[in-house]
């Protein structure tokens, strides 16, 4: 079985979000286009509480962008986004939700962070992605979504690790490049791991 993974198709990611991605709208109709080729489509969804960790507005001496310690982590500090239950949380509205047929939120946890799609930064707590996964009969996954260098790289890496034959699908992803070449020194790391690059 082939499942497509969406990652973080969601309003905060998109143009004029909180923590928006270049060009970041364009992945939804790839999504959309791609989901009738696959036996399951799984979506990620960044679901912080408020007041979350990783937002630059809980470290006072700090801002948006810079490198703090979590929980024993090295944290990068984001505008406040993908809050539960506010519409930059939601998916994309252009996005085909009736063929999504399962959703695994990420990043509750209020002391550490998940780029993940499958476990907590820290690799502790399983998301339950793994799990359904397998249940499923999943043996490869293709990934597209938000953001390259962060939930899309991080998803993918874990997926190749637990075995699953993984790919990037290179049109259905955009990046945030936050120090220049974050996007392609995360598509080398995703090769070098072993993971395709279509
Ligand atoms: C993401 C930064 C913070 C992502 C999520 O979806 O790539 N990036 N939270
Ligand atoms: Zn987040």
């Amino acid at each position: 079985m082939k499942a497509l993974l969406l990652i973080d198709i969601q309003n905060d990611f998109l143009p004029g979000g909180a923590l928006a991605v270049a060009n970041g709208n364009e992945v939804v109709p790839i999504a959309n286009r791609l989901m009738a080729d696959y036996d399951l489509v799984v979506a990620t969804q960044d679901w912080h509480p408020e007041g979350h960790g990783s937002f630059a507005s809980q470290h006072p001496d700090h801002d948006v962008g810079e490198i703090v310690t979590l929980n024993g982590l090295d944290q990068i500090l984001w505008p406040d986004h993908c809050v539960q239950g506010t519409s930059g949380a939601e998916f994309a509205r252009e996005l085909n939700t009736a063929g999504i047929d399962h959703v695994i939120q990420k990043g509750t946890d209020r002391n550490i962070d998940s780029y993940s799609g499958f476990f907590d930064n820290a690799r502790r707590k399983a998301t339950g992605m793994e799990t359904y996964l397998r249940e499923q009969q999943v043996d490869e996954v293709h990934v597209v979504g938000l953001a390259t260098d962060y939930c899309v790289k991080f998803t993918a890496l874990d997926a190749v690790d637990l075995g699953f034959k993984t790919s990037i699908l290179m049109d259905g992803v955009r990046g945030v490049d936050l120090n220049e070449g974050d996007c392609q020194r995360a598509i080398d790391e995703m090769k070098a791991a072993g993971i395709a690059v279509a």
